[in-house]
């Protein structure tokens, strides 16, 4: 193919995806809708990349449809189930859902982060034992049903090496056992599964070996370079198989380009947004070059991109243009953002548009710049209205972000700080607390849609967040909890609520990306320097405090997970926007506090997630996200305590910087991986308020208190009892009332019996 893209978004453009999914588990649609369903989908999408101008019979249109997940389609292709579901049938939707959710009595395999994108992969669990066979046809059959409307695809799965290295050892596996020991024993299935797509016709197969980029899976650089040789030795020496492509989305190759370069594999795509394209060797194979940005929205500088193209046309033999990575990340199209500003969206492509510009880029590189001038000429006009657009540099936001010293980033020493806290809050050993988020009632969904839709007034709306408000402050005080919170009932999401509240961001109508499975959000689009033109939290959390005499908790989200959960301007580094935004959250914590809060939690979940691939490049960024969350946080009076929450275990990498935050109240989840973070937090000698969850809300199980009981006295085990905070392990916007009721109402009672026991020591 001359022009291709990695994979494009599947959810739907409505959504329709996750709306058959989530019917057929309710159990309102039947197994052969589901199908059909997702059949047609992949139909339209087929015939829209045709409309769009990749090629119908070239192999141009990759196959990246998932009903959930492409590593645990890997997964179940090959048969690769954990033992406790050793009677679940994966090529069965009903048995690959099972997979991804568990069922009563078996967990289902746990989420991780998809490298450093705000999608979710779920992690399979190998052993010794694992064998791989060809388990599920349905990569083979849906190749099949493409070449029966017309089409001549290209058959997509994640890459051995990558498969093995996203996988994790079994719980029942023996110490020292690596998932990469089992290559030998992988590889033949993944040559099984290239000859039948063979036998089904197909010319190109994409295995994606995102894997390679990253340093941060926990295994040797050697050790993945000789898996790579070994397995690209095998699969490319397989008799019958289409030809290969490998990817290598999300970052740079380094030492692996040269090793896939040298296998016997047909084509090679790099991420050109990440590899120098001067680091390209000679090479004979087909190299497609990932130069428009998968990931971001932004129009691509086509002129550059061309540049860069033809350059590579020195070195290759031939050049396929590609985009960085799949499109997963990106909303299906720009068409339907009728109330984007006309002048912001003439700057944006979304995953439609940037499937045009790969085309404009292969007719340029095909037939010469002066084909596709007009093309190049629009969008390099495009980028200078928006270097010099109003609001996209601010002076008064960059003045006051170039003014700043380092004594903003600091509070004084804790232990002034604690004193003070102390005096003002009085709170009992073991305090108890919640992350934040009550349930999302039926009353809450309605009363925003009606607000939405302009069927209800302002006025109306408020009275009917503040009655929520009133339930959740009552039900706190009835369970007993120490430190309460408002519940979050005006906010659709923690990210997108501040950005419609902030100057520098626009928000989308339609532009849905899958997050995991068939959850969906809606990032926001940080385009202009960022600012706070009004107070944004406080009427809600001064109306909260106003209804009890405990202190409510102010709840605000940190920059760098503002950062994470958006699409980023690519104008200048992330650590300056950083800044503007810890300045926004600043003067909310300022406004707050002079609103008579004494307690301000400003969470940064996605600490982690933003973590850079290469390890050379960790302490830049753990500079400024740490930076930029004490910059918004050290403006908090003493007696002000500022909490903070981390979600998404790992933490082991980012410990020290988690402590580094200097927040004096930490929660972290810690539940579902049986308290393993509290040697973690032993380790750096945490020394201020720490509250490892206690139980896991993911899950609809209420704990028994005997449970909560455990936890606490593992926590125990390893943090001093004036440090431990009792929480749960995240926010309870996802669960029942019911659930929460019950749960919190168990965690306040194993908190009273641990009371008890410290008491008596
Ligand atoms: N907000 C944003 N990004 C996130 C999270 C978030 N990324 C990481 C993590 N949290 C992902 N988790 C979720 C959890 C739930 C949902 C989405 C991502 C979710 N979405 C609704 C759905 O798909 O049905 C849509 C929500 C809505 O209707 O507004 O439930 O919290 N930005
Ligand atoms: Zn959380």
């Amino acid at each position: 193919p001359s022009a291709t893209i990695l994979g494009f978004p599947r959810i739907g453009p409505d959504r329709e995806l996750k709306k058959a999914v989530e019917a057929f588990w309710g159990g309102t649609l039947t197994e052969s809708e589901l199908e059909s369903r997702s059949r047609e989908l992949r139909a339209q999408t087929r015939a829209r990349l045709v409309e769009l101008g990749l090629g119908r019979d070239d192999a141009s249109i990759p196959e990246s449809f998932s009903f959930y997940d492409q590593v645990l389609d890997a997964a179940a292709t090959f048969g690769a189930v954990p033992s406790r579901f050793a009677d679940v049938d994966a090529a069965t939707l009903g048995g690959y859902f099972t997979l991804a959710r568990g069922r009563a009595a078996d967990a289902p395999l746990e989420m991780t982060k998809w490298f450093n994108t705000n999608y979710h992969n779920l992690v399979p669990e190998l052993g010794p034992e694992t064998s791989f066979t060809l388990a599920s046809r349905r990569i083979v059959e849906q190749f099949a049903e493409a070449v029966r409307d017309g089409y001549l695809t290209r058959p997509v799965i994640v890459g051995p090496v990558t498969f093995l290295l996203l996988s994790k050892a079994a719980a029942d596996a023996p110490d020292g056992f690596a998932p990469l020991d089992l290559l030998d024993i992988l590889l033949p299935a993944y040559v099984e599964l290239l000859a039948e797509l063979k036998a089904a016709g197909a010319s190109w197969v994409q295995l994606d070996e995102p894997g390679l980029v990253s340093e941060n899976l926990g295994v040797e650089e050697q050790t993945v370079l000789d898996a790579t040789r070994r397995a690209y030795a095998v699969l490319g020496g397989a008799d019958e198989r289409p030809s290969i492509l490998v990817t290598s989305p999300y970052g740079s190759l380094g030492e692996a380009l040269p090793v896939l370069l040298d296998a016997p594999v047909e084509a090679v795509h790099v991420d050109l947004l990440s590899e120098a394209p001067d680091s390209i060797p000679a090479t004979e194979k087909t190299l497609v070059a990932g130069v428009v940005g998968g990931r971001n929205i932004w129009r691509t500088d086509l002129a550059a991109a061309l540049d860069t193209l033809q350059a590579l046309t020195a070195v290759a033999a031939r050049v396929s243009v590609a985009t960085s990575t799949s499109l997963q990340h990106l909303p299906y199209s720009l068409a339907r953002e009728e109330k984007l500003d006309p002048q912001l969206r003439s700057w944006l492509a979304f995953a439609d548009e940037k499937v045009g510009e790969v085309g404009v880029l292969a007719d340029g590189l095909a037939n010469g710049r002066a084909a596709v001038q007009d093309e190049l000429d629009a969008a390099s006009a495009a980028r200078r209205d928006r270097a010099t657009a109003p609001g996209v540099a601010d002076g008064e936001v960059r003045a006051r972000a170039a003014a700043l010293v380092a004594a903003d980033a600091a509070r004084t020493p804790y232990a002034t700080r604690l004193a003070a806290q102390q005096e003002a809050l009085d709170l009992p050993a073991l305090p108890t607390t919640t992350i934040g988020s009550f349930p999302q009632t039926g009353g809450i969904r309605s009363a925003r849609a009606g607000f939405a839709r302009g069927r209800i007034t302002e006025a109306e709306y408020v009275r009917a967040m503040q009655d929520e408000i009133r339930d959740v402050i009552a039900l706190q005080e009835e369970i007993g909890l120490d430190v309460l919170v408002h519940g979050e009932p005006e906010r659709n999401d923690m990210v997108q609520y501040f950005a419609e509240n902030l100057d520098g961001f626009a928000v989308t109508e339609h532009g849905w990306v899958q997050s995991y499975g068939s959850r969906c959000t809606r990032p926001s689009i940080l385009w202009g320097d960022v600012a706070r033109p009004a107070a944004i939290t406080v009427p809600w959390s001064q109306f909260a405090q106003s209804l009890t005499d405990k202190p409510v908790k102010g709840m605000l989200t940190g920059p760098v997970t503002i950062l994470a959960w958006s699409f980023v301007r690519d104008d200048q580094p992330l650590g300056d926007t950083a800044v503007q935004v810890a300045l926004a959250i600043r003067d909310e914590i300022a406004d707050l506090e002079a609103a008579g809060i004494g307690i301000v939690q400003v969470d940064e979940p996605a600490l982690r997630e933003l973590l850079p691939l290469k390890r050379t490049e960790h302490d830049a960024y753990l500079e400024w996200s740490v930076g930029s969350f004490r910059l918004a946080t050290a403006g908090a009076a003493d007696a002000t305590q500022v909490h903070t929450h981390l979600c998404y275990s790992e933490f082991g990498e980012v410990i020290g910087a988690i402590d580094a935050l200097d927040a004096d109240v930490t929660s972290i989840e810690a539940a579902r991986s049986a308290m393993d973070v509290v040697t973690d937090i032993r380790s750096v000698r945490f020394g201020r308020g720490i509250g490892p969850g206690v139980y896991d809300i993911h899950s609809p199980r209420v704990p028994s208190t005997d449970e909560v009981v455990g936890l606490i006295e593992s926590a125990l085990d390893g943090i001093p009892a004036r440090q431990l905070w009792i929480n749960p392990d995240c926010g309870l916007k996802t669960r029942g009332v019911t659930e929460v009721t019950e749960s919190l109402t168990a965690m306040l009672a194993a908190t009273r019996q641990a009371r008890e026991a410290l008491a008596t020591v």
